[in-house]
């Protein structure tokens, strides 16, 4: 072997290895709509072996399960098996809080498997003066306190992502954040409206960090094993399956009549994907979700696989790595997740400044989608024109494009609740 032969293959091999872990450095997101790629959009009506779909029974039997496993396996990663015990207790309960406005509860939700238990926390409020109410059931970023400033509610204990303007330091959530986030979460107006909220710290159930030693994946581990396996749970799955499991609570509250799942951004994300995996959730709502959310990923519009991998290497299920920087090779596209929601009702929002999440592929996802729910015969997205800001559509399926920047808003609550109005009371 010669001197530079010597050099050469190591080089190769460390180049081999960091593009299969999607670490190399990525290219820059493209925010010009004259250089997204042509590519073809992944029919939802013909199935991966060519046979063409024609009613909502083909779809169930045929299409909806080969899209749903692929997404399972190559894309958000699968649950590696059932839970050994489930429990919950309500440790706290006030029938006049929020100036009598409410009913609190926080409940606390215990997870177990292979002899580790997970827990976590719901905080739960009901508008007092209805029998039953429809729910709203979304994460949120940094504990249950900050999403007002209720002195009663629980502070999270589990590792929470440093942030300076809101107050947290040390990896903990302090007094210090408690209200911090209100202004995500219209709770006077739901309670107005007569819908409840049910709201979980989304670090209870993984941390969000590249780590895999810690949180609900580590409760499935066999001795030795330090990760999920290849086509198993990342964290967005991981997240999807604690909202099942506060459903699991709240179908059984009976001051509930059904609940809408809600997320924003890498939340948004896991809210589409808890509404594919689980039918129990009667609408779901995706705001400002972007990649590997709402978005196409074929576009390659803002944030694409390779980012997404990149920065968030335990976002998703290992075997997703394979189409960093590969997107043609990908046999999917996003709207055939949101195409495995029909025909529950279904709510994509955008936001005019925040092309990071590439807001044109997220209605173009939805618009691509409504031919499923056409087979239901529901109400997609039937515009061809990108839609005007400002002016939701709603229908079974419903769309808004929110001036501003990536959020959520007093606005979007608004939208979200006028649209309830129409199958969840
Ligand atoms: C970004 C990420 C997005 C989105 C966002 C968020 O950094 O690239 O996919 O999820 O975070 O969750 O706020």
């Amino acid at each position: 072997m010669t001197p530079n032969q010597k050099t050469v293959k190591p080089l190769l091999f460390i180049l081999l290895t960091l593009t299969t872990l999607g670490l190399m450095a990525q290219p820059e997101a493209n925010y010009d709509e004259t250089k997204v790629p042509k590519f073809s959009v992944p029919d939802p009506l013909t199935t991966f072996s060519g046979e063409a779909i024609t009613d909502s029974q083909e779809w169930e039997e045929k299409r909806k399960l080969e899209i749903y496993q692929f997404f399972e396996k190559q894309i958000y990663g699968k649950v590696p098996a059932l839970l050994d015990e489930y429990s919950f207790k309500v440790i706290e309960q006030d029938n006049q809080a929020l100036e009598g406005k409410a009913q609190r509860k926080q409940i606390t939700v215990g997870l177990k498997k292979n002899n580790r238990t997970l827990n976590f926390n719901i905080l739960l409020y009901l508008p007092n003066g209805n029998e039953k109410a429809p729910v709203f059931l979304g994460y949120n970023f940094h504990g249950n306190h900050t999403v007002t400033d209720d002195p009663n509610v629980i502070i999270p204990e589990a590792w929470n992502e440093n942030n300076a303007d809101l107050k947290i330091s040390s990896n903990k959530a302090t007094e210090a954040s408690r209200g911090v986030r209100m202004h995500r979460w219209s709770i006077d107006k739901m309670l107005d409206n007569g819908y409840g909220l049910a709201t979980v710290y989304y670090g209870e159930i993984d941390p969000d960090k590249n780590d895999f030693s810690d949180g609900l994946h580590s409760l499935f581990y066999a001795e030795e094993q330090t990760k999920p396996k290849t086509n198993e749970w990342g964290s967005i799955a991981a997240w999807a399956y604690g909202l099942s499991r506060a459903m699991d609570y709240l179908e059984n509250d009976t001051n509930i009549s059904n609940v809408i799942v809600f997320g924003h951004s890498r939340l948004g994300k896991a809210a589409l994907w808890a509404g594919a995996t689980d039918d129990r959730f009667s609408g779901v709502i995706s705001n400002n979700s972007g990649c590997g959310g709402a978005a196409l990923f074929k576009r390659k519009f803002g944030e694409t696989i390779g980012h997404i991998n990149n920065s968030f290497p335990h976002w998703f299920s290992e075997s997703f790595k394979k189409y960093s920087n590969k997107e043609e090779i990908l046999p999917v596209d996003q709207h055939q997740l949101l195409a495995l929601i029909a025909p529950r009702p279904l709510y994509v929002a955008s936001a005019v400044e925040d092309e990071w999440a590439d807001p044109k592929g997220e209605f173009l996802s939805t618009q691509y989608a409504s031919k499923v729910y056409g087979l239901y015969g529901k109400k997609g997205i039937d515009l061809t024109e990108f839609p005007e800001t400002d002016r939701p559509i709603q229908q079974t399926m419903a769309y808004h494009m929110r001036s501003g920047k990536h959020d959520v808003t007093a606005y979007d609550w608004d939208q979200y609740m006028t649209w309830a109005e129409t199958f969840a009371k």
